[in-house]
């Protein structure tokens, strides 16, 4: 398998979860699928069999309200049985709607609570430095959750300790919970910002692998946090959804699952 049909396989399950599961937040999970396809498929040293060993990367999904298409893609990679995502969002069930970590293999840290995930993957970057592991941390942070004060007190934490172990990626579609990031608390000039806290700042399509991933090996960081921020489209691959905002907090109904998943097979066997 590679990226470009883990990504279209995850694609569905998310949307089929969110519909089952009579959930949400869609949007956010169809926007980060080509980053979270190309980091297990062709980057990150994680698998199925190496999850409990000290020497595994580590993937953090701080924007934890996205968590379908993390769920989607540990399952198509084998990390547990791909029919357990009916299990999203039932109670009694790990599956939460946010990222749990308890009970589903793969998961390094729940997350929910926006600003949390970029320190953890500080401190697991520093922790790897002291033991001399060769893990790295990675983790994928909202844009809009760039606003909250803990990311930056941990890219300055992170540049002091020259954390080159550690590559944060920033899902920039530009929207968060009801406006624009822009509208909200303005964040740009982004890469300024954090060129100026010490970071390597890299700019790329979040859709388009080839991309992705020459920034995922880029090694031109040379003692510095890796910041990509990746250029996105919220709900990517289902026009109906595509930089609506509504679309953030809502799941589809069925003759819409129908309409997302036709033109999701559409695109990906016309590729
Ligand atoms: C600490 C905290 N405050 C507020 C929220 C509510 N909330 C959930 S998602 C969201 C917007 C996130 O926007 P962004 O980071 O841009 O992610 P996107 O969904 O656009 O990918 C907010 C404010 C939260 N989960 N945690």
């Amino acid at each position: 398998m590679n990226s470009t049909e883990l990504a279209y396989r995850v694609r569905k399950h998310a949307l089929v979860m969110v519909n089952k599961g009579k959930s949400s937040h869609i949007g956010s999970a169809l926007s980060m699928v080509d980053i979270l396809a190309v980091l297990y498929n062709d980057f990150l040293n994680i698998s199925p069999l190496n999850i409990a060993s000290d020497d595994r990367d580590y993937f953090i999904l701080s924007k934890g309200h996205g968590g379908a298409s993390l769920y989607a893609t540990l399952a198509v990679k084998g990390f547990f049985p791909v029919h357990e995502l009916d299990k999203h969002y039932q109670n009694g069930t790990p599956f939460s709607g946010h990222v749990s970590h308890k009970g589903i293999p793969g998961v390094e840290f729940s997350t929910g609570s926006l600003g949390h995930g970029l320190p953890v993957a500080t401190g697991l970057a520093l922790a790897s430095k002291i033991d001399n592991r060769n893990s790295r941390a990675c983790v994928i942070v909202g844009d809009g959750e760039m606003m909250e004060g803990s990311n930056w007190e941990a890219l300055m934490f992170a540049a002091h300790h020259k954390l080159d172990n550690l590559t944060v990626i920033i899902d920039r579609n530009r929207l968060q919970s009801f406006t624009d990031t822009e509208n909200t608390v303005a964040l740009e000039p982004l890469d300024s910002k954090l060129n100026a806290f010490g970071c390597y700042c890299l700019e790329v399509d979040g859709h388009d692998h080839v991309e992705i991933l020459k920034a995922l090996n880029n090694k031109d960081n040379d003692g510095r946090v890796k910041v990509i921020i990746a250029n996105t489209i919220k709900g990517k691959g289902v026009s109906y959804m595509e930089n609506k905002v509504v679309w953030h907090y809502k799941f589809p109904d069925d003759e819409q699952l129908r309409a997302a998943l036709n033109e999701i097979d559409g695109d990906f066997y016309a590729s």
